[in-house]
């Protein structure tokens, strides 16, 4: 798969794909993430990407002509690939859309800033628009390195087999269990007897009733999901 990140900010972006799984992934070829500055795709001196917006008020907006001149650019190089603005205009991202992106061969993502963006790019330029949650950043870029990891993790091959994403969070609409290591007792505070017992089946009986337990507390909005499924999570609990 190839990602292609578009910002005004680079340097931001730089460091962080360098580490952990993602790099991992990049060094076996599996990923090629290639971070580009808006700025290069300017034709005036001064290389402006943003002027104040029509009909006033504060703030400045972003151009249309660099984002127009980038992705065209980019996308004479390889597949056109699916193009993705960061605003908090876009759609919540959450695992489901995570993993349909992940299934695309190339992906454009364009960083935004928070003042906002030339409504024609969102309108004629990319193929959707994502926000990370209902809150708000500076810009695109903390949301972009967020996106990318969340899809980079997905690509066969990233992960190692003790990191196994089928009995993840969110993918079968439960929270995660608990988990300890190691010491059994640290400063008075024990392990759950049942973790150390040997007995797997009761094991896996205690962690799926403290999903169940933590979706409904922490997240009545997933139970809520699941209650309304026909999944048989909740047969077997109710
Ligand atoms: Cl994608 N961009 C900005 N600027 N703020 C956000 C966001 C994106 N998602 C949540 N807040």
């Amino acid at each position: 798969m190839r990602i292609d990140i578009i910002s005004i900010f680079p340097p931001l972006l730089a460091g962080v794909f360098e580490h952990s799984i993602i790099k991992r992934v990049r060094d076996r070829g599996i990923v090629d993430i290639q971070v580009h500055d808006l700025r290069d795709y300017t034709t005036d001196r001064h290389r402006t990407v943003d002027d104040y917006p029509y009909g006033g008020g504060a703030g400045m907006v972003m151009k249309p002509e660099p984002w127009f001149r980038a992705v065209e650019s980019l996308r004479m190089q390889g597949s056109a690939g699916r193009a993705i603005l960061l605003t908090p205009q876009g759609q919540q991202l959450n695992q489901r859309v995570v993993q349909r992106l992940a299934s695309e061969d190339r992906l454009i993502i364009l960083c935004g800033r928070y003042e906002g963006v030339d409504e024609r790019v969102a309108e004629r330029l990319v193929d959707e628009e994502i926000s990370i949650g209902d809150y708000v950043l500076s810009g695109g870029e903390p949301a972009a390195v967020v996106l990318v990891d969340a899809i980079v993790r997905l690509q066969p091959g990233a992960l190692g087999s003790s990191e196994s994403i089928v009995e993840e969070t969110f993918m079968e609409g439960l929270l995660e269990y608990p988990q300890y290591t190691r010491p059994p007792e640290f400063r008075g505070w024990r392990v759950p007897d049942i973790l150390l017992s040997g007995d797997h089946g009761a094991v896996d009986e205690w962690r799926r009733q403290r999903q169940i337990e933590r979706t409904r507390e922490r997240r009545p909005d997933l139970w809520a999901k699941l209650s309304n499924s026909d999944d048989d999570v909740i047969e077997t609990t109710t």
